[in-house]
């Protein structure tokens, strides 16, 4: 939806100050291989874009995976404007009650909406977000059909069928996604960007077809510096203030699924 397509290898994106801001950052960091490259900005009538490395570009019916990473969805700022001066979501409230009619409570029944933190929590909750910290969002196969059903999944083990699934069980492909991964935990440690920024709602964009496999981090709109020099571990559990994401949780869980995929 906040995509607009260009020529030329490019992609435009809505533009956001604070995914600006990282991009800009990520251009100059370790994880730059990581990312889709990114060109600047540009207006196009009222609305101005970012401009982005097409990661599609030179594909053949790619088929791809989007893992929303971490243990939580929700900025500590979502959680703190819910207690205080809480905005209820209809929409949200529509969302829930058709995926479970059962989830909203009596009082959320009553008032036919939900805060976006609720919701969020809700959905990392119900996946695998606060478990094994990612969820994968949606695979799109070889014919653009989009498959949503995976958000529900709970275990490393559905993980793992999954993962056989998207890649068709093909060992190279799996190969190619494990060392891609273990790459890119590499750079993370190298990373200045990311030990001094919390990354939530960031995906990781599995891509492949029938010649190449590749991860790209992409969706930095709600990752945020965590300013006066502080910085984060990524790997351990969130408690309210501490700000940590566990995207490396996520990561670590990605890699042994993988293995394990590889293995069977
Ligand atoms: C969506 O819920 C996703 O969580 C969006 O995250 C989020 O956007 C939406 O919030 C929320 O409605 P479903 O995927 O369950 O429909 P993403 O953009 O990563 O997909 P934010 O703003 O949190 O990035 P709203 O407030 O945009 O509706
Ligand atoms: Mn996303």
């Amino acid at each position: 939806g906040n995509f607009q397509l260009s020529k030329g290898g490019e992609v435009l994106k809505l533009y956001s100050e604070v995914e600006a801001k990282c991009l800009d950052c990520l251009m100059r960091d370790p994880l730059r291989p990581f990312v889709p490259q990114y060109h600047g900005l540009v207006k196009r009538g009222e609305s101005c874009y970012i401009r982005l490395e097409d990661l599609l570009s030179g594909l053949r019916k790619p088929i791809i995976m989007d893992c929303k990473m971490g243990v939580r969805t929700y900025q500590e700022e979502e959680l703190i404007k819910s207690r205080t001066k809480p905005t209820l979501r209809s929409d949200m409230y529509q969302k829930m009650v058709e995926i479970d009619p059962s989830a909203p409570s009596a009082e959320e029944h009553a008032q036919k909406g939900v805060t976006k933190w609720r919701y969020l929590q809700w959905r990392d909750s119900t996946s695998s977000t606060s478990t094994l910290g990612f969820r994968i969002e949606g695979i799109m196969m070889e014919d653009t059909s989009v498959q949503r059903d995976f958000r529900k999944i709970q275990t490393l083990a559905q993980v793992t069928e999954a993962l056989l699934y998207f890649t068709g069980g093909q060992l190279e492909t799996l190969r190619a996604y494990h060392s891609r991964l273990l790459a890119l935990s590499d750079a993370l440690k190298n990373s200045l960007f990311f030990r001094t920024h919390e990354v939530i709602g960031s995906s990781l964009l599995f891509v492949h077809d029938h010649t190449k496999a590749s991860v790209w981090m992409i969706d930095f709109g709600k990752t945020t510096p965590l300013g006066d020099g502080r910085e984060i571990r990524h790997n351990v559990p969130w408690v309210e203030g501490s700000r940590e994401d566990g995207y490396l949780i996520g990561l670590t869980s990605l890699i042994t699924s993988l293995s394990q995929a590889i293995s069977v």
